[in-house]
């Protein structure tokens, strides 16, 4: 054993990883029976290529690969697990040895690790527990003629590589390394696992990240960029993460440049021996591989190297050799960036605009989405999310809380269904549910970084420190409504005394990163009649100009149409009074809002008599403010980029007024109870 820590060495040297398990395993020609050995031999089902086995059927041969690689140079051991989790090992009919073929694994490195760094204590040796990406995708669908369809369910998926890791670590590992990553939803499970039991055991060791990019575009086979997949596991705030397999070297240089660019952690490469040939064998050289990694070295890009497929111990030795000379990679600080993703990313830095959150996607909010749904014309319901993108939503809130529906069952459908759909898919998913476990269900379904909508105060301290724990795990941001035990916060100093307790709860006491809180402070409705919502709009402006000032990298964000609600069924109002809104609260610090993506106006295209009675709304600027609105909504009812229904505004003003306005306008329809309730007053 060593006093050296791996988190020392890594900043004096680039760390050299292992190669490939597979071609080495390859060289012993073994038959179905040297797999099976002396335990398996009556096994029901064939073994021959379960090379996980071997860590149990023939454990001398998986030791001295291991001390192959050591005497090349290698730093760091994969163990013999690529496959060793019960989701692969169905297979082969062998879930019932997984934990024990993990830890027999974890302890064959181990110990040829020790063996090593006895001779040479200078040059400590790891062992890193491989944690392959399994024969299953929770992203995509095995059915061609089901998008929807999966074949593996996040929780399987977790509480498979959560077995896994608990026998890795039992037998010693000190690493974990989640690689191969095909489709990130899988690697988040798989982080959502090992962090659970980290929990359990009360302890934990570095967590390795690599994904691979199956093609020239650049793309994961689940579709996400490089950066877009950063985003999605930075949450675990990993050892390292990098890329490794499907392309040669020189295929990954753009994308290893990308991570190195962007990622605030250790980077890692260790590429195949070039691309597959025509018989799917990989015929580079010692030489030529090592060549490529010089560069990436060279050029600043890598802090770990070693080799996938097709590599053997003399290519590490070269591999080992050409990095030698240069330094690693400094490590960038962390900078508290608020970032999103769905295949693709979304920052909000302080030079980014203001982003719109399509909110037509919500059952509560749209009839036609709310109809689609109950019908279950999931197609057409797609459509209402495609054209929020395609009408500049740059994410999309989705919610399914209706008494009528399985909200659970509404949420997963949908969002598996999204994730098949580039066009929509691309943006990241605001998950809008009141319902926890709705929440729940849609963190399962999406591979990128999403938003839950919401947490609160609401039930207390308990409930909301559990759920924001959860949310971490699942490595999403959060919106935090301004609620507390005693209910809505409605002025300036409940929004931001509410909204301040929360941040204290989240950052100081259970480490939730400051960049992915987002606060709502509750854009509620003005313009109702009733006094006490006269200064709804001013308190929500104030409340986020002093959260933006006072909460470090907190976010703040609303729900736009909520604020006209007086206005239903008048969209010229309406609208001016969204432009209008946005444009003083953008001032003041909002940073995104849920808004009907095709629908926003320009505040410099308000008619200005229009603009003057919204303003006066808005702001509270004179007593009749709402009345002069409601007049002049009037005369501008039936038109808007909506067609219309019957201006009703009028109605929720007080008694008096509504007779006044019947008069004035005409309206005999609600004469009887209009005077019967001011007969009793
Ligand atoms: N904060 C947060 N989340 C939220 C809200 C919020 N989610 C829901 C809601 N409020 C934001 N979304 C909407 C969606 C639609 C409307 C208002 C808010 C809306 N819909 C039309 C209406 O009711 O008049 C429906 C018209 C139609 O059927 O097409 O106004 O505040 N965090």
């Amino acid at each position: 054993m060593t006093d050296i820590s791996i988190s020392q060495l890594v900043t004096e040297r680039i760390l050299i990883m292992d190669g490939a398990m597979g071609t080495m395993i390859q060289r012993y020609n073994l038959s179905e029976a040297d797999y099976r050995g002396e335990r398996f031999k009556d096994h029901p089902m064939p073994q021959k290529g379960n090379n996980d086995l071997l860590s149990l059927s023939q454990p001398h041969i998986i030791a001295e690969i291991h001390r192959e690689y050591l005497a090349a140079g290698a730093d760091i051991l994969d163990t013999n697990t690529f496959n060793a989790t019960a989701i692969s090992q169905a297979d082969y009919g062998m879930e019932a040895v997984v934990y024990e073929m993990n830890v027999a694994a974890a302890r064959l490195a181990r110990a040829a690790a020790d063996e090593f760094t006895a001779k040479t204590p200078h040059k400590p040796r790891f062992v890193a527990g491989s944690m392959g990406p399994t024969n299953k995708t929770a992203s995509l669908s095995p059915d061609v003629n089901d998008p929807g369809a999966r074949n593996v369910t996040f929780d399987a998926l977790k509480e498979a590589y959560k077995e896994q890791a608990r026998g890795l670590l039992d037998g010693g590992v000190d690493l974990l390394l989640i690689e191969t990553i095909f489709d990130t939803l899988n690697s988040k499970a798989a982080f959502f696992g090992v962090d659970e039991l980290f929990e359990e055991l009360g302890k934990t060791v570095p967590v390795m990240i690599s994904g691979t990019i199956t093609d020239a575009s650049g793309r994961t086979l689940s579709g996400q960029t490089t950066e877009a997949f950063w985003n999605s596991v930075m949450h675990a705030r990993p050892f390292s993460v990098g890329l490794n397999c499907a392309l040669g070297a020189a295929e990954m240089r753009p994308y290893l440049e990308t991570l190195a660019n962007v990622a605030d952690t250790r980077v890692s490469c260790y590429p195949n021996a070039g691309l597959p040939n025509e018989f799917g064998e990989y015929d580079q050289t010692p030489e030529e591989i090592a060549e490529q990694l010089r560069d990436f070295a060279q050029s600043g890009f890598v802090n770990i190297v070693g080799g996938c497929c097709g590599t053997t111990p003399d290519h590490i030795r070269a591999i080992a050799e050409a990095v030698e000379q240069f330094q690693p990679r400094p490590v960038p600080a962390h900078i508290p960036e608020t970032r999103f993703s769905g295949l693709e990313p979304l920052a909000v830095t302080p030079f980014s605009n203001f982003i719109n959150i399509g909110e037509r996607t919500n059952v509560a909010g749209s009839a036609r989405f709310r109809r689609l749904i109950h019908e279950e014309n999931y197609d057409e319901a797609l459509r209402v999310a495609a054209q929020q993108v395609e009408n500049g939503a740059q994410m999309i809130d989705v919610n399914f809380d209706d008494g009528m529906l399985d909200g659970v069952a509404c949420m997963t459908r949908f969002l598996n269904l999204v994730a098949a759909e580039p066009d929509i898919a691309r943006v990241p998913v605001v998950i809008d549910s009141s319902k926890w476990e709705v929440i729940e269900a849609g963190l399962k379904c999406v591979q990128g970084k999403a938003v839950v909508n919401s947490i609160s105060l609401k039930e207390g301290e308990d409930a909301f420190r559990e759920r924001a724990r959860k949310i971490r795990r699942y490595g999403a941001a959060v919106i935090v409504m301004a609620f507390d035990e005693q209910g809505q916060a409605t002025t300036i100093e409940q929004k931001v005394k509410i909204c301040t307790r929360a941040y204290r709860i989240l950052v100081d006491d259970i480490g939730f990163p400051p960049e992915d809180i987002i606060f709502d402070p509750n854009i509620l409705t003005v313009g109702t009649g009733i006094e006490e919502h006269a200064d709804y709009a001013i308190n929500f402006i104030e409340a986020t100009r002093i959260i933006k000032k006072t909460l470090p990298h907190a976010k703040v964000s609303g729900g736009l149409s909520n604020v006209s609600f007086a206005f239903r069924g008048n969209n010229v109002v309406r609208e001016a009074m969204h432009a209008a809104f946005l444009y003083h609260a953008i001032q003041a610090g909002l940073d995104m809002a849920i808004v009907n993506a095709g629908q926003l106006a320009v505040y410099d295209d308000i008619p200005k008599d229009l603009l003057e009675r919204v303003e006066d709304v808005l702001f509270n600027r004179r007593p009749d403010a709402t009345e002069r609105l409601v007049a002049f909504a009037e005369t501008v009812k039936g038109q808007g980029k909506e067609k219309q229904v019957a201006d009703k505004a009028w109605r929720s003003l007080p008694v008096e007024k509504r007779m006044e306005y019947a008069l004035v306008k005409g309206i005999a329809d609600y004469i009887v109870e209009d005077t019967e309730e001011a007969r009793q007053k």
